[in-house]
């Protein structure tokens, strides 16, 4: 049986090492927190992922799915760690890939593949090589195969995903590329294309960017109609009736770590070049902020001292609050000195991110609605849509997703 070695058991990582070890695989994921391997291994999941919980539990109860602190010898490793960036200067932080490649150097051994799934700079399936080499002069690296196969899997639904969205494989030659595609074939029902390292990295970026460049056109005509006294809302609809336009939805943002952090790798790459990119980053990075401020200036104005706030996390139907609009809006809200009383169905208890502030009360829809006549949506949760329009009656509404029109 072919061992697959993971590295990074996260929102990637974990969903495919038990997938593909339901697969025929003997799968050994590899993470750094003891208490995620502690978790896994007694058949757990430390994420919230519609269905992974039985297919982890079915794939650790039969034996082909273990987790562990370090790497072991494999014929194939998945690297699917964060890649992040600098706050400062926007610069990518490649710290985490090069360690996991650093960690498995020591087990690898000729006629091993080395898949990035990891959303990386363009350069770094090249760099995995050279890390290699620096670690293992005494392996022949004509002998090592090294691919890029960018993730693609929307949260929420990465199950699915996983198995019937197309891939894209870019090997640093052909033979590693043709290696990756065999493996990928065993569990992915989508179509394989293949091409170079360099092409696979800038195309998962600018799929990222090319999502996050339309959101940011919605954004945008959100603030042009604030300005000319427009609904935006009815304006995108009327304007998507023509067969050739299709505009995205305005929001209090974009987060999350993907749309919101890859466009900066084209930036950082080619600054000169990428002005719409980078604009579109500045235009979505302005929205918590301009919303923030709306909220407080109309709490000032009815002498409100509180503002219910509907949502926390990223976007709707997850529990994930990282990097999310929902999150900085509330920050910005509680720094001003309002009390929130903020609902999110998906977590059980604040953040510390949010605890700390001391005035961000975390309570039930029916509570919130009922304690203070300024109500700001702010993420679109199924819960959320179906309020009962009744209760929103003679309240001051922000909704900053469009879902009570
Ligand atoms: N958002 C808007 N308006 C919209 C759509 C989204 O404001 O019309 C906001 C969301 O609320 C959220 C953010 O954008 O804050 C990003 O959400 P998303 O659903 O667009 O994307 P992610 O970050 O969950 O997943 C994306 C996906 N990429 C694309 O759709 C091109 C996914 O396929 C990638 O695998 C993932 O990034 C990733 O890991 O890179």
């Amino acid at each position: 049986m072919k061992k697959i070695c993971v590295l990074g058991l996260g929102y990637i990582g974990l969903p495919t090492a038990s997938l593909v070890a339901t697969k025929g695989y003997s799968v050994l994921g590899v993470d750094v927190q003891k208490s995620t391997v502690d978790t896994i291994n007694q058949g757990q999941i430390h994420i919230h992922e519609p269905d992974l919980d039985i297919l982890v539990k079915s794939a650790v109860q039969s034996g082909h799915l273990k987790a562990s602190l370090t790497p072991d010898e494999a014929d194939i490793f998945i690297v699917a760690v964060p890649t992040p960036f600098f706050e400062e200067g926007f610069k990518p932080d490649l710290t985490y890939v090069e360690s996991a490649v650093r960690s498995i150097a020591p087990v690898l051994k000729s006629g091993d593949l080395l898949i990035l799934e990891s959303t990386s700079p363009v350069g770094t399936t090249e760099k995995m090589r050279d890390w290699v080499k620096e670690e293992r002069s005494d392996l022949n690296l004509d002998e090592i195969y090294f691919a890029h196969c960018p993730e693609r899997v929307l949260p929420g639904q990465i199950l699915k995903e996983l198995i019937l969205n197309d891939r894209i494989i870019g090997g640093i030659n052909t033979a590693s590329s043709l290696k990756a595609q065999e493996f990928y074939a065993s569990f992915v029902n989508g179509s394989i294309h293949l091409t170079d390292a360099r092409t696979a990295e800038l195309a998962k970026l600018t799929e990222n960017a090319f999502r996050d460049v339309n959101i940011a056109f919605a954004n945008e005509l959100s603030y042009i109609c604030e300005k000319l006294d427009v609904d935006v809302w009815q304006l995108i609809a009327l304007a998507s009736k023509h067969p050739r336009v299709k505009i995205l939805n305005p929001g209090p943002g974009v987060g999350g770590h993907c749309i919101a952090v890859d466009p900066w790798f084209i930036v950082d790459s080619a600054p000169e070049e990428s002005r719409l990119i980078r604009a579109a980053r500045e235009i979505n990075d302005s929205r918590p902020k301009h919303i923030a401020a709306k909220i407080i200036a109309a709490a000032k104005k009815e002498k409100q001292s509180s503002v219910a706030c509907l949502g926390l996390a990223f976007k709707a139907n997850v529990d994930d609050l990282r990097s999310s609009p929902a999150v900085e809006i509330v920050q910005i809200l509680a720094a001003s000195g309002l009390t929130i009383l903020a609902v999110e169905p998906h977590i059980k208890s604040l953040p510390k991110a949010l605890a700390k502030y001391g005035n961000i009360k975390l309570m039930d829809l029916p509570s919130a609605l009922q304690g203070s006549s300024i109500i700001s949506l702010l993420v679109d949760h199924s819960q959320f849509r179906a309020v009962d329009r009744s209760l929103l009656a003679k309240k001051q509404i922000f909704d900053t997703r469009g879902i009570w029109q």
